[in-house]
């Protein structure tokens, strides 16, 4: 979409910040500094309406009417949409692309089941007629009473989830004869990702063919879905997402607001608008579920795990299904001869929740490394000590070795620069006036998911380098790793590679989720780009009009925008000029990683759905990125307020393609495990089951004066068996584990264990 001028990284990394593993600064960084970069719903439209939503505010009932006259005559109004007035769609399949139900589907809901469900949209000339229209739009309700959370009593114990059931030896026997035993409930509440830009997307229709100008994680599972609903062709619906002002999981759905605003488009014949209120980003799409946890560890008197039962719950909705795996963590950090986890999901009336950042491994660190401090109490060994002695060597449900885990270096390495050494055990131990310091430890992983990507390379007839696929970019660095990649597999400088990324008429792309995509695509884009190279070099050799023809080489060199033969002996042109000389204005390439005897079928399936994603336990190994977090808090004694005053964390994500790019997502996932910790709470009203903090002045997220120094350190080695060029997964990783080290921390301070998040000061005085 979008053409970018390089800044160079760091002035001291030279030319090698721009090869893979150089500090290269994001090259769209300054697009996004000086306001150039255009966000998807900021595109300027011939004929553009404006549709906002009216949402329920009842949280379990039927709408018994809607009165749309007043809203109807209001100034400007061009259209009232209600369950019975909106065009009929299709009900589509599902992210793994199961076939779906024939039957149909209504965006606007007459069942409500949470608050906040549309339940109709107004459509006028303007934004603010179409809010004081939608004003007007007036629901009744017959309204039954709500199951508002978990802790409801109409909640009960829902649904197991036996897909979740892991177990291996005997947990409840070896529990029972352990001579040390520990056992607690851990609790996470529903949490938000807050991505700066809202929810929106402009849908414009021409004919048969549908464009939307979404921000996106997902294009082309986007482009299905639209395309299913419609009961049009794939081909025939555009999603256009050429910056992601934030996502955190998010934004990889097609969801209810954007099947609204498509009708809105079709049934006017204008391109419309809609974009989300920000307390509409809280019940429009879920953040991640609330959870609780028990953790129940057997030990010997030298703190070594004999038997770990874990039982997880969490919330999902009354229509829809969302499982957040609360023992993936729990069965795979600590070596154990007998463990059991299992997991229920409760109904309650809230939109269904979904994917922020790490779903699964950020809850269930939380218990796992919670409890494991209490033992390393209850048995007096040192926390960071008891990690060392339960130390996974395999992965211990898999029963398969760890592709690469350097884990034991992370917590040396942290421990050395944080000086772990000098802490002292006993909790209320370490003081600054009125000040208690606490140090605490937790560990962090998050499995290398992986699937097949595609990419196009081109290098046109000034020598310069484009890259083209409908995968995004929201925030991680993915336009900047990609030049680099195609810059050093071509032998160009980054700043003559173009990257062209969220538009789904590129090669196609699977979901941006579950850290996957710097690997997929810097796989795919090294193989695109290897194969231009390779008909670049077959055209210097073989072409009569070339000026190595005579010379008879079997290969040449590229590098710096030149070619030459090995030896230096023969012709030294650009790549411009061998073009020219050959009489070529470009030369192509697409390159993909799918299996070799993949059908259309394959690979419509694996970028359109997440069915082909391949399991990170696939062939002998298991594969995972690490870390370990030192966390410093203060806690004032007579207030009971908690400061982070020190992080260092070393992590393990194997090669890194960008070191600059990857300490600031971990960074990223750090900051935002403070505010987990700290902060971040939905709050629900138990008369009305709405979220009543829906908004950033009441759902607390962290700011700069949160924050303190922050050092991470990279312990990774290239990882041959998680991706082509030895990456793992970085940008959910950083996140696993903040919480616990903070709560573990927080006891060291104050004596005090706070399971319960956030940590609040009421809960410690
Ligand atoms: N990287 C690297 N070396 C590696 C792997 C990654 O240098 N071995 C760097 C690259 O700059 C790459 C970035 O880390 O662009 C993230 O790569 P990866 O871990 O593969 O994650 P994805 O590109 O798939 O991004 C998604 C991931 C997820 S799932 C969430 S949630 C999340 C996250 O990234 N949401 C984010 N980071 C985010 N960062 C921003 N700014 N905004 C979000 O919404
Ligand atoms: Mo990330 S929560 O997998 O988009």
């Amino acid at each position: 979409m979008t053409v970018h001028n390089i800044r160079h990284g760091d002035a001291s990394d030279g030319a090698f910040a721009e090869a893979v593993g150089g500090r290269l600064s994001r090259i769209d960084g300054p697009a996004k500094i000086t306001g150039a970069a255009k966000y998807a719903v900021e595109q300027q439209l011939e004929g553009l309406a404006y549709a906002v939503l009216v949402e329920s505010t009842i949280a379990s009932g039927k709408v018994r009417a809607i009165d749309t006259t007043a809203a109807e005559v209001a100034p400007g109004v061009l259209q009232v949409l209600t369950p019975d007035t909106i065009i009929s769609l299709k009900t589509a399949a599902d992210w793994f692309g199961t076939p779906p139900p024939d039957k149909p589907y209504c965006p606007l809901a007459r069942d409500i089941t949470f608050s906040g469900q549309h339940v109709a949209a107004v459509v006028a000339e303007t934004f603010e007629r179409a809010v004081a229209a939608a004003a007007l739009v007036k629901v009744s309700y017959e309204e039954t009473p709500a199951i508002v959370d978990l802790s409801d009593g109409k909640a009960g114990d829902g649904i197991a989830i036996d897909a979740m059931t892991k177990e291996w030896g005997d947990a409840q026997g070896a529990f029972a004869s352990a001579p040390v035993r520990i056992c607690a409930a851990y609790n996470t509440p529903r949490e938000y990702q807050a991505p700066m830009e809202p929810h929106g997307l402009i849908a414009r229709w021409e004919g048969d063919r549908l464009t939307v100008w979404e921000p996106s994680q997902w294009l082309d599972g986007m482009a299905r879905t639209y395309a299913e609903w419609f009961g049009v062709p794939f081909e025939n619906v555009r999603l256009v997402s050429p910056y992601i002002g934030g996502g955190f999981g998010s934004k990889a759905l097609a969801l209810s607001h954007g099947a609204v605003a498509a009708c809105a488009a079709k049934m006017l014949g204008r391109p419309v608008r809609l974009v989300m209120t920000r307390p509409q980003t809280f019940t429009g799409y879920g953040g991640r579920a609330a959870t609780r946890q028990t953790v129940t560890i057997g030990a010997d008197v030298q703190g070594k795990i004999q038997s770990i039962v874990h039982r997880g719950v969490n919330e999902t909705s009354i229509d829809g299904m969302w499982v957040e795996p609360l023992g993936s963590v729990t069965s795979i950090m600590y070596t154990t001869p007998n463990f059991s986890s299992k997991q229920n999901v409760v109904r309650v009336n809230s939109v269904v929740p979904g994917a922020m950042r790490a779903p699964g491994e950020n809850p269930s660190a939380f218990g796992i490394e919670s409890a494991i401090d209490e033992l390393a109490y209850e048995v007096g060994i040192d926390p960071l000590e008891i990690r060392l002695r339960n130390y996974a060597e395999q992965d211990p449900h898999a029963k398969k070795a760890w592709s690469t885990r350097q884990l034991r270096e992370a917590f040396a390495a942290g421990a050395e620069r944080f000086g772990w050494s000098r802490r002292t055990p006993e909790p209320r131990s370490m003081r600054d006036g009125n000040q208690l310091i606490g140090w605490g430890v937790a560990a962090g992983t998050y499995p290398v998911r992986r699937a097949y990507g595609e990419a196009l390379v081109r290098i046109l007839a000034d020598g310069s380098v484009e890259v083209e696929s409908s995968s995004i970019d929201m925030g991680q660095g993915t336009y900047t790793i990609l030049a680099q990649t195609a810059a050093e597999t071509l032998g160009v400088r980054a700043d003559d590679v173009v990257v062209k990324l969220g538009d789904s008429r590129f090669p196609r792309a699977g979901v941006t989720g579950g850290s996957r995509l710097a690997g997929v695509m810097t796989g795919a884009v090294y193989k695109a780009a290897t194969s231009a190279l390779d008909q670049l070099v077959g055209l210097a050799i073989s072409d009569p009009r070339s000026p190595f023809h005579a010379l008879q080489a079997n290969t040449l060199v590229v590098a710096n925008g030149r070619i030459a033969s090995p030896r230096g002996d023969g012709p030294d042109v650009s790549v411009a000029e061998l073009l020219k000389s050959v009489g070529r204005d470009h030369i192509e390439a697409t390159g993909d990683t799918m299996p070799a005897n993949s059908t259309p079928e394959d690979r419509y399936k694996n970028y359109t759905t997440i069915a082909m994603s391949v399991p990170h336990t696939e062939g002998d190994y298991s594969r995972h990125s690490w870390c370990a977090h030192f966390i410093e808090v203060r806690v004032d004694e007579d207030f009971g307020t908690v400061r982070v005053s020190r992080v260092v964390s070393a992590l393990d994500s194997g090669r890194l393609y960008n070191p600059k790019l990857a300490e600031s997502q971990w960074k990223g996932g750090i900051i935002m495990g403070i505010g987990q910790a700290l902060l971040e709470e939905g709050i629900v009203d138990r008369r009305h089951g709405r979220i009543v903090n829906d908004n950033l002045a009441d759902y607390l997220v962290p700011t700069n004066a949160d924050i303190p120094d922050i050092e991470v350190i990279s312990v990774g080695i290239p990882d041959l068996h998680s991706s082509v060029l030895g990456g793992k997964g970085v940008g959910e990783l950083a996140i696993v584990g903040v919480a616990p080290a903070i709560a573990n921390a927080v006891f060291h301070a104050t004596g005090k264990r706070i399971r319960d998040l956030p940590i609040t000061l009421e809960k410690l005085i």
